[in-house]
């Protein structure tokens, strides 16, 4: 093929890729306004009220009738903090234990060949962070500690302390098992101001608002939207460790040999995404 057709083919992936990168980015930032404007609904009408104005029922329908706000989620979900001390007033409370999320794989299998049910509540713990609330979609998270699992524990973690939307890493999620990340959001009892510490909002942390992203799935659905979808083949990439690359979509397929690489811009300037395009025919 001569070089001007190479040329144009080139720019022609360029363009396509680009698009496909501006949109699922797009679609991302719109998702993550409307997990934080969670935020400040829980924070108004649950911490901010006595009795709370919101219950599980109230939020799930809520969050049912709002999904179409945040496009590249399959649900969203709410923990609070809860001190060890405090433990047994919540639990009596809320009518159930607080639950850890390894308990399945963590628990040496019973001799008598029983399911570890009763071995699920979690251990003590200085502080916990149990679902209270949760879209119907996620609903078998409530009552689970997310501090018990890995990635939930350090986004936790990560985000009450920067005040901002933190993501983790592309994992296989509880029960569905679907690759996908999780945004989190903190809940704070105070407005904070825009120069307090990590120590100022650690202490002032009351809650986490989390939206799950089904990478897998959502990203199919929005690719699908677009003409020309048989040509190209898209696949995206957690490129935080650069020397290792998490697969997030697609199935690692290249076609031909010519590809492109879109930057992705997700809001977590901790974490690195990258679209790589190519045609699935040579020319
Ligand atoms: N929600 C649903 N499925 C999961 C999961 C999760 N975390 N973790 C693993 N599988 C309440 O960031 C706070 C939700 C965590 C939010």
């Amino acid at each position: 093929m001569c070089s001007q057709a190479v040329e144009k083919r080139r720019e022609l992936l360029a363009n396509m890729c680009d698009e496909r990168a501006r949109m699922l980015q797009d679609q991302f930032n719109v998702s993550m306004n409307h997990i934080q404007a969670l935020a400040i609904l829980v924070s108004t009408f649950h911490h901010s009220k006595d009795p709370s104005a919101i219950d599980q029922r109230t939020f799930a329908r809520y969050t049912e009738r709002t999904a179409f706000e945040r496009p590249l989620t399959s649900g969203v979900a709410y923990a609070v903090k809860v001190l060890h001390s405090e433990r047994e007033r919540f639990e009596k409370q809320q009518g159930w234990s607080i639950k850890r999320m390894d308990a399945e794989d963590q628990l040496p299998a019973r001799e008598d060949g029983l399911a570890p049910e009763t071995l699920e509540t979690s251990p003590a713990q200085e502080e916990y962070a149990p679902v209270i609330f949760a879209q119907d979609t996620v609903s078998h998270v409530i009552s689970f500690d997310m501090l018990s699992g890995k990635e939930d524990h350090e986004n936790i973690l990560r985000s009450r302390e920067s005040g901002k939307g933190v993501l983790t890493a592309p994992f296989r999620l509880l029960k569905s098992n679907r690759l996908g990340v999780i945004l989190t959001f903190a809940v704070y009892s105070t407005e904070l101001p825009s120069n307090a510490t990590p120590a100022d909002r650690i202490r002032a942390a009351i809650g986490y608002i989390g939206g799950i992203f089904d990478i897998e799935s959502l990203v199919d659905k929005l690719l699908h939207q677009l003409a020309c979808k048989q040509s190209i083949i898209v696949n995206v990439y957690d490129t935080t460790d650069p020397v290792k690359p998490i697969s997030m979509y697609g199935t690692n397929l290249t076609g031909d040999d010519m590809y492109h690489k879109s930057i992705l811009h997700f809001g977590d300037p901790l974490r690195k995404h990258e679209m790589h395009c190519s045609f699935t025919h040579k020319p």
